[in-house]
């Protein structure tokens, strides 16, 4: 037991009417929505890199956190950082929580040694998994903060370094696995370049390939049942990432023959990044038929960096689940919070009140999602737009060739009648719901 969150009980659901900041308002985790509980649809997750292994620095100043498992770089006090993570699962009630490597275990002097803190660290998990209802949704390896990762990890001009990184995911695969992971990720921070002066493009995109087979095939080999996902993001910290977004890695993924073994972790803020709404990330991926899972955390839309906010936004979120609603929902996927606090929130009440909002938002989100599924207006506009597809000369169309719908146009049998979008419209209709 540590005293780090001493005075803070479980949150309890109060009703939208609660003003207690710790209390979820929203987030019921028994209330059926859709036919569904909504702690079934939302499956949140914590990240504990950025509640528990980041100490509150930013590119122009070190740690503003100051925690009862500092410094990170030993055993024992891997433990109580441990100790504090499941004590806050138990205060959120959140069913997940997620990790890299590099999180929950010291760097030890060898790859060994480092191998024997995150088996013992993972034991320990082990433990504690055991006596509550807590899962892991998903494992990680962290193959972008060491120096050794400074080029890359498979995509590394040196051979050995992607020797290190098969190394080093057979180890996280293995210990997903052993704690009975729903899915194993791959984000690749720096799987890509800093400059083309000294990069050869095709060459990292086909070890990065060959990489993500080697990877299934022990996916397959170990019997790990969960979903392999990869992660996009554009840039950051590379200059430029080859995961850019959805569309690129399902490109990447049909070129190395994995389009139905690898399916994406989207998240809101990359999205951003990229260029991109985050419902324009789900909805490419649930148009490809590749949607897993997602990271729910904003960046902020003016400073051009990932700055992992929890999200608090409700049209944002609630846009997101509707994409995420009509592609069925999650299977092995989920809702995990890759989001910090500032660092300026020093306090243990901050790092809870940050995850109660995000859970109470993404449950308004997700109610408003499924009114609007409920109501149908979206679909029927839709139905409407396209009806024209439905209609046999519309059928036709996508099985004949140019010749003959030249004619059919030159002749003046097709004339074309444009008819209104109605995009204020359905802006309109979205906001009685949000
Ligand atoms: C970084 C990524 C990272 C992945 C896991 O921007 O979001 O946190 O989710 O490696
Ligand atoms: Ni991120
Ligand atoms: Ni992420």
């Amino acid at each position: 037991m540590t005293d780090f969150f001493a005075n803070i009980a479980p949150i309890a659901f109060e009703g939208a009417d609660s003003t207690n900041p710790l209390a979820f308002r929203h987030y019921n985790p028994d209330e059926v929505v859709m036919g569904k509980r909504m702690e079934d649809h939302l499956r949140f997750a914590i990240a504990y890199w950025h509640s528990f292994a980041w100490e509150g620095g930013d590119p122009f100043g070190g740690q503003t956190f100051e925690r009862p498992w500092h410094p990170q770089d030993q055993m024992a006090t891997a433990k109580i950082k441990a100790d504090a993570a499941f004590e806050m699962f138990d205060i959120l009630g959140q069913p997940y929580f997620c990790w890299h490597d590099a999180d929950i275990r010291p760097e030890g002097d060898s790859f060994a040694e480092s191998l024997k803190n995150f088996e013992a660290v993972i034991d320990y998990f082990g433990e504690k998994m055991s006596s509550r209802d807590v899962k892991l949704l998903w494992g990680t390896a962290n193959m972008f903060s060491h120096r050794r990762w400074m080029s890359g990890a498979s995509t590394n001009p040196d051979p050995d370094v992607f020797a290190y990184s098969a190394a080093t995911v057979k180890t996280c695969m293995d210990a997903t696995l052993k704690l009975g992971g729903e899915n194993y990720v791959l984000w690749g921070g720096r799987e890509g370049y800093e400059t083309l002066l000294n990069t050869d493009m095709g060459r990292e995109l086909d070890h990065m390939g060959r990489f993500l087979n080697m990877v299934v095939d022990y996916k397959h080999k170990i019997g790990f049942t969960g979903t392999i996902l990869v992660e996009p993001k554009p840039q950051e910290p590379s200059k430029h990432q080859y995961d850019y977004d959805a569309a690129t890695c399902f490109g990447f993924l049909q070129k190395y023959g994995l389009e139905n073994e690898v399916k994406l972790n989207l998240e809101q803020g990359h999205a951003i990044l990229a260029g991109h709404s985050f419902e324009h990330e789900i909805a490419t991926a649930t148009a490809l038929g590749v949607l897993g899972s997602i990271d729910m955390n904003r960046n902020d839309y003016q400073s051009g960096w990932d700055t992992d906010q929890f999200p608090n936004n409700v049209p944002e979120v609630a846009l997101a689940y509707y994409h995420i609603l009509r592609d069925g929902g999650f299977s092995t996927g989920g809702t995990n919070f890759d989001a910090k606090l500032r660092r300026q929130s020093l306090d243990a009440e901050d790092l809870i009140a940050a995850h109660v909002g995000g859970m109470d938002i993404c449950a308004r989100g997700l109610k408003a999602a499924a009114a609007m599924i409920e109501d149908g207006g979206l679909d029927a506009a839709l139905s409407e737009r396209y009806a024209g597809w439905d209609t046999d000369a519309g059928k036709a169309m996508l099985n004949t060739d140019l010749d003959t719908l030249f004619n059919q146009v030159h002749s003046g049998s097709i004339a074309p009648a444009p008819k209104s979008g109605r995009q204020e419209i359905l802006e309109n209709y979205v906001n009685r719901f949000v």
